[in-house]
């Protein structure tokens, strides 16, 4: 079996499927990961999210599929630049986000661990903090609480400084001063981590670290990472969806 990575889709479905074929995605040996922010900014989230469920993908949650319970729940309301219509108006809407609602924060495997945005360097057992997150996760949509209320599951979906206790600056832009420092700097564990979440910052491949966020919605490519091939594969964007932001 192979392993296949991706980076963030939001909503890039014809470059999803562009990506499969140049990876020579077969169902029955491999298997595909998301790091999370499969919707929104992009043209079809509803047909990103029905792909990887279709193809029994693994996915974290990201800060974009948050968003999206909050919109649901109408905690909040869609912003200017969302575009989160084709999963609202979509005929298997309901099957859609119920799989949403039920993929984790964080996937543990034996040498890798998928996260949307990055782990706090408190965080030393991952199985146990995944049980975690997930357990918070599904008491505050069952109480009806927005999942931005719980500073763990936030953190996992949306860090990107942060210090060597896990605080985060006021803003990620301009670049932040000491004590911060990319999340991964503090990062000291076994295992390869994989996540996505930083266009800017775009792709970095380090001894435990696989970024994957190459900026596809942005007009300029999506990133798969084979574990098994220890190799990465890219396509372009057809087109940029959505305008680079400061
Ligand atoms: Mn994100």
């Amino acid at each position: 079996m192979r392993r296949i990575y991706i980076g963030d889709l939001q909503g890039c479905r014809e470059e999803l499927e562009r990506l499969l074929e140049a990876v020579k995605f077969d169902p029955a040996r491999d298997r595909l990961h998301s790091v999370g922010d499969a919707i929104n900014r992009g043209p079809d989230s509803a047909g990103c999210v029905r792909l990887l469920k279709q193809l029994d993908a693994v996915m974290v949650l990201g800060n974009h599929e948050l968003h999206w319970f909050d919109v649901a729940a109408g905690w909040r309301k869609a912003g200017k630049r969302d575009t989160l219509q084709s999963l609202e108006q979509a005929p298997d809407r309901d099957e859609l986000d119920a799989w949403l609602r039920a993929r984790p924060l964080l996937h543990v495997e034996r040498d890798v661990v998928l996260v949307h945005a990055g782990l706090d360097p408190r965080w030393s057992d991952l199985e146990a903090t995944a049980a975690r997150l997930r357990a918070a996760l599904d008491g505050a949509l069952a109480t009806g609480h927005s999942p931005w209320e719980l500073a763990e599951v936030a953190f996992a979906t949306s860090v990107r400084y942060c210090d060597s206790e896990g605080r985060e600056p006021e803003g990620d832009w301009p670049p932040p001063p000491a004590p911060y420092e990319p999340w991964d700097h503090w990062y000291r564990g076994a295992r390869i981590v994989v996540c996505g979440h930083w266009a800017r910052r775009g792709v970095v491949v380090a001894e435990k670290l696989r970024a994957l966020d190459s900026g596809c919605v942005y007009g300029k490519q999506l990133t798969a990472w084979i574990a098994e091939e220890q190799r990465l594969v890219q396509v372009p964007a057809k087109r940029a969806w959505s305008p680079v932001t400061a």
